[in-house]
């Protein structure tokens, strides 16, 4: 409850002076000042145009040769369809990608996920780059991106979604970073696009947007023994597990899996209730099937059925992330669910979550996870969900927006 008073009285700042608090204004970025990006200082100002920072080019004048690598590494193509390919990123990305600050979590990406997720309508292999080892062809550095269709505001434009960024960790620091993504931005250019999205738990000049996850326990006794969540105030193990105890059956009726026959009228739900948001993604039918029919541990998709019309009235949907625990014996893998795209137009927001968190806990999700993105401020109280210490920026590049803006004014989620 602290925790959520705190939040409200946070959400009742000026979403641009909180922001602008938070900015570490006197932090230099040699490489991040060179980018076509909105800089710290430029914050709040609005004396700038919405619209792209950088001048207009062609797709001639971009670079055709690559940037030079230091010596002794090679860019290469990863090939998400070489089983090879797939175990090599799966190891890099499974010993060196996203930590939590303390060490204790690291996120473990299955390879059927990093497929999902890499692979949609229209992708470019030639965005999936990684870097090697010249004489031993082993992969050290990893970055990729995807296209998407992005609506800010009213203007719908092509983007590339930027995701998967990791070095090994014995080459940190060393200015690579900055290499794959121009290089990155190079290959995107190519194929006539200017503008990227991407998150990181880091600051950079500088967030759209800074979010926050929610937790909501399902297996509180693991939890707690990895170190995950701690006993509340006057809490016993018995009292933690009876307070987040759920139903063992979900509430709303004509609740079930999506099936490929929803495609249709999934989308036009989808499409329609996107339009609310100022940044969200255009999603076309062939979007709504890749992302949303169901994939065995990666992506879970339920619709409502209306039972007397059968039509399709809401959706919902979670995303499948374990991590693993760093350093504790008896449990090496925390399972995740992720809170992906929903849309309710006739049963309330918080009863379709909470029927997604019966079917986690049946499935033995050992958390459910959201951020405060879209709608999902309403419900997160209700259904017991706890602040998490992390944070989550969102990013444009070379795209400014005047006004500033709230977690709620999202309504795009990055993988
Ligand atoms: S977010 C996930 C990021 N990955 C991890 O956190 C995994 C674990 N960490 C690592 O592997 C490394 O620490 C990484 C940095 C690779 C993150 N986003 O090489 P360096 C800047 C952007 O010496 P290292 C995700 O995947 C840093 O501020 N920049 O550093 C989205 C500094 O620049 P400056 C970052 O620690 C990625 C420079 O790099 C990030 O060895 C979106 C230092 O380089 C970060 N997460 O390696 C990428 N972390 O001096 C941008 C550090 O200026 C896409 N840095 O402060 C932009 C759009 C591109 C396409 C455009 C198309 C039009």
């Amino acid at each position: 409850c602290e925790n959520v008073e705190h939040y409200k009285q946070m959400g009742r700042i000026d979403p641009s002076q909180l922001l602008h608090r938070m900015l570490p204004l006197d932090k230099k970025h040699s490489f991040w000042e060179t980018q076509p990006v909105e800089q710290y200082h430029d914050r709040g100002k609005n004396t700038e145009d919405e619209g792209p920072i950088a001048p207009l080019r062609s797709v001639a004048e971009v670079r055709t040769n690559p940037y030079k690598l230091p010596k002794h590494y090679e860019w290469c193509i990863c090939d998400l369809n070489c089983t090879h390919t797939m175990n090599e990123i799966f190891n890099l990305l499974s010993n060196h990608y996203v930590e939590d600050f303390e060490s204790m979590f690291r996120y473990n990406y299955s390879k059927d996920f990093l497929q999902w997720a890499l692979r949609p309508p229209g992708y470019f292999p030639s965005w999936h780059i990684g870097v090697r080892v010249e004489a031993t062809k082993r992969l050290v550095a990893f970055i990729t991106g995807i296209p998407v269709n992005m609506r800010l505001h009213s203007m719908c434009m092509p983007m590339a979604e930027v995701n998967f960024l990791c070095i090994h960790k014995k080459l940190r620091s060393k200015r690579l970073a900055p290499l794959l993504i121009k290089e990155l931005t190079r290959r995107v250019h190519l194929e006539n696009i200017w503008q990227a999205i991407y998150t990181a738990g880091i600051v950079l000049p500088t967030p759209l947007v800074t979010c926050q996850y929610w937790h909501r326990p399902l297996n509180s006794k693991k939890l707690i023994k990895v170190g995950f969540s701690q006993l509340g105030l006057g809490m016993t193990m018995g009292r933690t597990i009876k307070h987040y105890r759920l139903p063992q059956k979900t509430f709303t009726p004509g609740f079930r899996a999506m099936e490929r026959r929803d495609i249709s009228a999934v989308a036009r739900l989808l499409q329609q209730y996107l339009q609310q948001f100022v940044v969200a993604p255009e999603l076309s039918e062939a979007d709504v099937e890749h992302w949303l029919v169901p994939l065995n541990n990666v992506v879970n998709t339920y619709v409502i059925e209306d039972v007397e019309s059968h039509n399709i009235t809401d959706v919902c949907s979670f995303y499948t992330l374990p991590s693993t625990v760093l350093g504790d014996q008896r449990h090496t893998a925390l399972k995740a669910a992720y809170l992906f795209y929903n849309v309710t137009t006739k049963t309330p927001l918080s009863q379709l979550v909470n029927d997604l968190l019966i079917v986690a806990k049946q499935s033995e999700y050992d958390v459910f996870n959201v951020l405060d993105i879209m709608q999902n401020q309403s419900f997160l109280q209700e259904l017991k969900f706890k602040l998490g210490d992390g944070h989550l920026q969102y990013y444009l590049y070379n795209y400014r927006l005047k006004e500033p803006l709230s977690p709620g004014d999202l309504g795009v989620i990055l993988l």
